[in-house]
């Protein structure tokens, strides 16, 4: 088989950029490890930044987020006895949409079928070969026997456990990683969210964020100890925790139910420099993580696609390699900042568990200043919403 962009990952990032070449005329193949219920089962994101929003738009598959997606102009931050807003729109004339990355993916699997793009799913044993010659090649196995895949360029979409990063070897390839000594319970239920704006808690027992799907399907998280498990966790143990963790105004109008859902995430913060070898280019999770707290992951992959997609797109119209020359580092600029607002936004609304006295006053200091400073409010505003691609 050939075509000229392979894409390792039908995750958001790899059917994106399917998508978004399609629509400019070039031709991709994705393989994926997974079923495509697998991809659809997992919950993740649900704040989408404009900038993707727009990408969404340019790949023809905006309909059903502009109609079901729900426009935030702000949200509310919590701790101690106060609660503050941060008013997007009127801080930087941009809102965010909530809409969960389950339903956007579901788009753009709708989209590259409708268009008769393919995708191979359940491939098994993916290999990259020659991503530093011009003829690269990528090999895998489907039911039971061996494909090849002939292809001009390489795009690792593959997420954080992936093989598309292990492809470059490690006298090219500098990683930097910070674990967080937490993770994030979370749940999904079909009851009506707490409140119309989401809610990012810190509490002495710990963070809690209270989010939203829908008028009738709300995402809880809180923060919980490496070492717990989904099931050591009950409904009622959730809820309870949840209660004791958000204003007592507000804990007296949650409406509890049974989970649909329920899961735990470490937190992660990861870079690999740099994101091109050759003819393989890293997008999203192959290449980065945040820790939820900011929403910033499927956003920062949606940013590595817009680069990606206007340097192959320029390739393959002119033959002027300058924006895939360029890829990586101005992928790596956007994403560092990224990096950034995840790191400071986790640092100030969790417990740590060797959070000293000393510590924790800064935390409220860092709280304190953020609540009462115009400059402040716009910062975090500006970074929550999407810095500029
Ligand atoms: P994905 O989604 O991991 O997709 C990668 C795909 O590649 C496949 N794959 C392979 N295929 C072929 N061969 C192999 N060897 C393969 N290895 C893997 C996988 O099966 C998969 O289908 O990466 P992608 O596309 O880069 O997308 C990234 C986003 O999924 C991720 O950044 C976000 O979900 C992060 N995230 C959030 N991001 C936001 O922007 N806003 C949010 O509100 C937000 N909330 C979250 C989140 C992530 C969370 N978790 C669970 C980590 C909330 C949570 C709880
Ligand atoms: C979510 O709704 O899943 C969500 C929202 C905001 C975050 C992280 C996750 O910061």
């Amino acid at each position: 088989m050939k075509t000229q962009v392979a894409i390792i990952g039908g995750g958001p990032s790899g059917l994106l950029l399917a998508q978004l070449l399609l629509r400019h005329g070039i031709d991709s193949v994705v393989l994926e490890r997974k079923t495509k219920k697998y991809v659809l089962g997992r919950i993740r994101a649900g704040v989408l930044e404009q900038g993707l929003v727009r990408l969404m738009e340019e790949a023809g598959c905006a309909e059903r987020l502009h109609a079901e997606g729900h426009v935030h102009d702000g949200t509310l931050i919590a701790y101690g006895d106060e609660m503050f807003r941060i008013d997007f729109t009127a801080l930087t004339g941009t809102p965010v949409i909530v809409y969960g990355q389950t339903e956007l993916t579901r788009d753009l699997y709708a989209a590259r079928e409708a268009a008769g793009g393919s995708i191979e799913f359940e491939v098994e044993d993916v290999a990259i070969h020659g991503a530093d010659t011009d003829a690269p090649h990528v090999t895998y196995r489907k039911d039971g026997s061996d494909h090849r895949l002939d292809c001009d360029f390489v795009a690792g979409c593959d997420g954080f456990h992936g093989i598309s990063r292990q492809t470059i070897p490690l006298d090219v390839r500098r990683e930097y990683e910070k674990v967080y000594p937490f993770g994030w319970l979370g749940i999904l239920s079909e009851t009506p969210p707490v409140n119309e704006e989401l809610i990012y808690a810190n509490s002495p027992r710990g963070f809690a964020l209270c989010s939203m799907r829908n008028e009738n399907l709300s995402r809880y998280y809180i923060q919980c100890s490496l070492s717990d498990k989904p099931e050591d966790w009950t409904d009622d143990a959730f809820w309870q925790e949840l209660e004791r963790r958000i204003p007592a105004d507000q804990a007296a109008r949650l409406v509890t139910g049974p989970s649909i859902e329920k899961s735990i995430a470490p937190l992660r913060s990861f870079v690999t420099e740099p994101m091109r070898w050759g003819r393989l280019f890293l997008c999203g999770d192959a290449a980065h993580i945040v820790p939820p707290t900011g929403a910033k992951g499927l956003n920062t992959a949606a940013s590595d696609v817009h680069y990606l997609n206007s340097g192959l797109r320029a390739f393959y119209e002119t033959g002027a390699t300058d924006g895939i020359d360029s890829y990586s580092a101005r992928a790596l600029a956007r994403v560092w900042k990224a990096e950034r607002f995840s790191w400071w936004f986790s640092s100030l609304m969790h417990r740590y568990p060797d959070q000293s006295d000393f510590d924790l006053k800064i935390q409220v200091a860092d709280l304190d200043f953020l609540r009462t400073n115009e400059a402040a409010h716009k910062a975090m505003a500006e970074n929550y919403v999407g810095l500029p691609y």
